[in-house]
């Protein structure tokens, strides 16, 4: 396994942000070798990445909820080994988990996030353990870019610093897709702290903390904007909680190369299924 240190930047961006930004993780060319994978997915009648049980997932059979599927495939890459080996067991991905997580590692989420030209829509302000409501702050989120990712076709935005706070209770309005933070607190906290744009090319990452307050809004461009993203945890931060998503990154020093990958069993764990969001106000 190769050894991963964040420059100076990346470790002070990290700490007083929240997030960093890790260029050319994979050539272009490989992402967008990936990115054709999952277009070839997308041109299928019924895209695979089916509704599942990860708590950021909104898919489900209603006609509403099957439009949503073009904004995320929640769990696809699992069925990808190009996409799994190259980003979720990548070397470079893995040695950057290893820095946070140490030698055993979880892959505890993977999705593809589509924003399709004109009709991608906005994923809400949230925070990624505001959706889990497992208490877990230390896994390590990623996300890399297939396609440019720009201000014009709706680029990931952070709050920087919001890492620093609590997790929030997540709510749900009538038009939310899935829970996010309260709109008012949103507000204030982006008039005392402003957003920044994550604008990347295809193959950068930018990882975060879970607790970052992060969003990303509509496509009206005539760009697609697909993305694939995972997060990182280990055994002991997972506390025995059985999530059915949950595959082996790394084990006993060791990448994983199974696939499809090995799924993480936990004798005598619980199953984790949070409540459901309250509704706003
Ligand atoms: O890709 C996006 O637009 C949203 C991604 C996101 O919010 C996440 O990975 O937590």
């Amino acid at each position: 396994m190769q050894n991963w240190q964040p420059k100076d930047k990346q470790l002070r961006d990290w700490r007083e942000k929240g997030f960093f930004i890790a260029r050319d993780v994979v050539p272009e060319s490989v992402a967008f070798d990936m990115r054709g994978v999952i277009k070839n997915e997308l041109l299928k009648p019924e895209p695979s990445g089916r509704p599942d049980s990860d708590p950021m997932d909104p898919m489900g059979d209603t006609p509403e909820a099957q439009a949503m599927r073009f904004r995320k495939l929640g769990n696809f890459c699992v069925e990808s080994p190009l996409i799994w080996h190259t980003f979720h067991t990548g070397e470079e991905m893995l040695a950057m988990a290893r820095y946070f997580l140490g030698d055993d590692i979880i892959v505890k989420f993977n999705s593809v996030f589509v924003k399709p030209a004109k009709t991608g829509s906005a994923t809400p302000w949230h925070q990624d353990n505001g959706l889990w409501r497992d208490g877990e702050t230390e896994p390590f989120n990623a996300w890399m870019a297939l396609d440019p990712a720009t201000c014009e076709n709706g680029c990931m935005q952070f709050v920087p610093g919001s890492h620093k706070g609590e997790i929030v209770p997540h709510v749900m309005y009538e038009d939310s897709i899935h829970g996010e933070l309260p709109r008012e607190l949103v507000k204030a906290r982006i008039a005392q702290c402003g957003t920044e744009h994550i604008e990347l090319d295809p193959g950068d990452v930018v990882c975060w903390h879970s607790s970052l307050w992060h969003y990303s809004p509509p496509n009206p461009s005539p760009n697609s904007r697909i993305a694939i993203a995972g997060v990182w945890t280990n055994p002991t931060i997972n506390a025995g909680r059985v999530r059915p998503l949950h595959r082996w990154g790394m084990k006993n020093r060791a990448r994983c190369t199974a696939f499809p990958p090995e799924i993480v069993e936990i004798e005598n764990g619980e199953l984790h299924q949070p409540n459901p969001h309250p509704k706003a106000g």
